[in-house]
């Protein structure tokens, strides 16, 4: 199998590909979750972990704000640290907390007792992209993986962490048990992304949610070159690639020449500033996800601000600059989204 073909035409492939489009494409980081009564009722009494790997459940999840909102992409429901769990790595994810990981990351034994991934270790991914693909028809699947450096923070943290204090000494004062520690997430994310591409995912989101921690100089030296390789090995596969950061106006241009057909920028940026960082390329965002809790009308008015910016770039692609806030208004998403696909381009 392969991306699906049903969705080659859809405006979100067109405009990652810098093609004219006939209205902005626009979907929602965090778009199915705590934010859907629907969500919260399939999800009562399960895990998060065990929804993850439940092919009909995952199914169910992903088309919940596609159904609700009719956005151009859906994005697949799964978590960052899912392939960890698939290959063996003792970690949970906690209501209200994030991953938990049971025996931190801290010696090269420690990363080579991690398995590489294979297929074998996903098959519930591949059954759930299928029948997703089945369902989506036209509307494309973006599936996604965590990048090297975001996904170590959990591993290295043993949670999630605010400065990944523990993560950048080990990246600076244990460089061996870091490269080592790269590759093995490099390769596992690699390995994740194929999976999903070749059961009839149409692009790729690369999450490095967390890399706006870095200085330019230790993205460059330490994390970029395993971003590249995840990025190089998904363009083999011949699908769009995004890459997405928290924080990362001083790593926008480099996020972009690490492999990225579109860059996602976060609110704090202004959109026309990303634009002119990341050259050559299309960007994807990013009006703030608090706007939804504005009055409508100044809420539209700056998606207006933000899809006028993004007229700029080579291909646009409307989203919030992070995910979506568990108490946001679905009703103001709705609007937000007919606002997206009617705002005339011509
Ligand atoms: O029980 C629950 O509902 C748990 C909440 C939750 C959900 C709905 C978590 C725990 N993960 C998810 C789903 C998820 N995670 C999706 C698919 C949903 C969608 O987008 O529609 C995706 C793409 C992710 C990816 C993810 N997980 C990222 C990168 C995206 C981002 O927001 O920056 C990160 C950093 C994680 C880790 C994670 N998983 C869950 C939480 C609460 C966190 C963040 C913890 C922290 O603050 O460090």
């Amino acid at each position: 199998m392969s991306p699906s073909p049903a969705a080659a035409d859809s405006v979100l492939l067109a405009a990652a590909r810098g093609e004219a489009v006939s209205h902005t494409p626009v979907w929602y980081m965090r778009q199915a979750g705590r934010s859907l009564p629907e969500y919260l009722k399939v999800r009562e009494g399960v895990g998060m972990l065990e929804s993850c790997m439940d092919p009909d459940l995952v199914v169910e999840i992903t088309m919940q704000p596609v159904r609700r909102y009719g956005v151009d992409a859906a994005i697949f429901f799964s978590d960052i640290v899912l392939p960890l769990k698939a290959v063996g790595v003792d970690l949970d994810i906690k209501a209200g907390v994030g991953p938990v990981v049971a025996e931190p990351v801290r010696t090269l034994a420690d990363v080579e007792r991690i398995p590489d991934l294979t297929p074998d270790h996903v098959p519930f991914i591949t059954q759930a992209v299928q029948g997703l693909v089945g369902e989506l028809g036209a509307t494309p699947l973006i599936g996604f993986a965590g990048a090297p450096f975001t996904v170590a923070s959990y591993l290295v943290e043993g949670g999630p962490s605010k400065d990944h204090a523990k993560t950048k000494a080990m990246m600076l004062g244990a460089p061996e048990v870091w490269d080592a520690l790269m590759r093995k997430i490099a390769q596992i994310a690699s390995a994740y992304l194929k999976v999903q591409v070749d059961a009839g995912a149409s692009a790729v989101q690369l999450f490095d949610s967390w890399a706006g921690a870095l200085t330019p100089q230790d993205y460059a030296e330490h994390v970029m070159p395993h971003s590249s390789r995840v990025l190089a090995e998904a363009g083999e596969l011949g699908v769009p690639r995004i890459h997405f950061g928290v924080g990362t106006t001083n790593l926008l241009s480099l996020m972009g020449e690490a492999g990225a057909d579109v860059v996602g920028v976060d609110w704090r940026t202004p959109l026309e500033r990303g634009i002119e960082l990341v050259g050559d390329r299309a960007v994807q965002g990013n009006l703030d996800p608090t706007l939804v809790f504005a009055p409508t009308d100044v809420m539209l008015a700056r998606a207006g601000q933000v899809i006028e910016a993004g007229r700029a770039a080579r291909g646009h692609i409307f989203n919030l600059g992070h995910g979506v806030i568990p108490s946001t208004d679905p009703d103001q998403l709705k609007r937000l989204t007919e606002f997206v696909q009617s705002y005339p381009l011509g």
